[in-house]
């Protein structure tokens, strides 16, 4: 295995632990001796092991000796004492020989500091080996460190005509069973769920991750900046996670969410919140669930309200990341680019 495909390796490790980690980084790390993986590790859980440390571990346990390895790491290892010591220095005390990072660490503790040390300790230190895939990767930790707001997404099914509901407002279920099931993974990873009055009050969604592994439920919140939703709604006394209305401003309130620890944001419609966000230009990702099927009618519910779109210049772009089929839906995975 090369330097590329064991980089390769360590993203798909990282990636393993999302919704387990955050607010800190995705990190994964693989050892190699004369292109042979020998150990692999990553950060699997908030508060516990560095990637690196992890690795090193499964070298020990797999009797290998650590001198001279590579490490492959999708992040700057740690110089910092954080809730464990730093990586540099396991790095350093394995005498590894040289070390493969993808990216810097933007978390000032580190901000380079990691290489330093490295490098000081006479260690070979390479970097920006995959890093595209290594900023995609950790793009809402990027994001919450470079601009204080969340990585948000929003989420919505419609039919194969763009439609989310029909003119009655009737909605479920547009998408199938396994397209839900991937909603309950996607709540499961979400700090905050956030949903329109409108949606709020035609649906009556619980907004809670059901039959998926949770790390901790995600606070509910409805945007309802008319005061149309019930202060004594069910959801409230559900007895599930916190659930609150918000009638300020999004973006403040994006940065308050933040500020209380949270990563990611995903929202569940409706047409205006989504416009609404979209304008502001608050939006990372777009997760569009498309099922096979034609509504038909133009007085039916579109995904998204912005205002007038004359020519096609005026439509907001976005960019297709992945596309996963899901039995007859299709999850059509977008970035909203910076510039857009
Ligand atoms: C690494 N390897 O696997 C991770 C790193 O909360 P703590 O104490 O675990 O520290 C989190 C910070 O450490 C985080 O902001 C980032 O800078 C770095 N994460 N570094 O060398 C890892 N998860
Ligand atoms: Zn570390």
């Amino acid at each position: 295995m090369n330097q590329a495909q064991a980089m390769q390796r360590a993203l798909e490790l990282a990636a393993r632990a999302r919704g387990w980690v955050e607010p800190n980084p995705l990190v994964g790390c693989v050892m190699l001796r004369d292109g042979m993986v020998v150990g692999e590790g990553y950060h699997q859980r908030f508060g516990e092991a560095h990637a690196e440390v992890k690795a090193l571990e499964d070298c020990r346990q797999r009797g290998v000796d650590t001198v001279g390895l590579t490490a492959v790491v999708t992040l700057e290892p740690c110089a910092h004492q954080g809730k464990t010591p730093p990586c540099v220095e396991a790095l350093i005390a394995a005498k590894v020989g040289r070390v493969v990072v993808a990216m810097i660490d933007p978390d000032p503790r580190v901000a380079g500091r990691g290489v330093q040390c490295l490098r000081d300790a006479g260690i070979a230190v390479e970097v920006g080996e995959g890093e595209v895939n290594a900023r995609e990767l950790n793009a809402p930790f990027i994001k919450r460190l470079a601009t204080g707001l969340p990585y948000v997404t929003l989420k919505w099914a419609q039919t194969l005509d763009g439609y989310t509901a029909t003119s009655t407002g009737h909605s479920q279920w547009i998408s199938g069973a396994a397209s839900r099931h991937r909603v309950h993974e996607l709540r499961a990873c979400a700090d905050v769920i956030m949903v329109g009055s409108g949606t709020f009050l035609a649906d009556a969604p619980r907004l809670t991750a059901r039959d998926v592994p949770v790390r901790r439920m995600a606070k509910r919140v409805i945007v309802d900046r008319r005061g149309r939703v019930p202060r004594d709604s069910p959801i409230f006394s559900d007895g599930g996670p916190p659930a609150s209305i918000l009638e300020g401003s999004l973006e403040a309130s994006l940065r308050q969410f933040v500020d209380e620890g949270a990563t990611h944001v995903l929202v569940e419609g409706g047409a205006e919140l989504n416009g609404a966000l979209l304008k502001a230009k608050l939006v990372d990702r777009v997760l569009v669930f498309l099922a096979p099927k034609l509504c038909g009618d133009p007085a039916a519910h579109p995904a998204v309200v912005t205002g007038s779109c004359l020519t096609m210049d005026d439509a907001a772009r976005l960019t297709l990341q992945g596309v996963e089929p899901l039995q007859g839906d299709v999850m059509l995975d977008y970035r909203v680019p910076a510039e857009s």
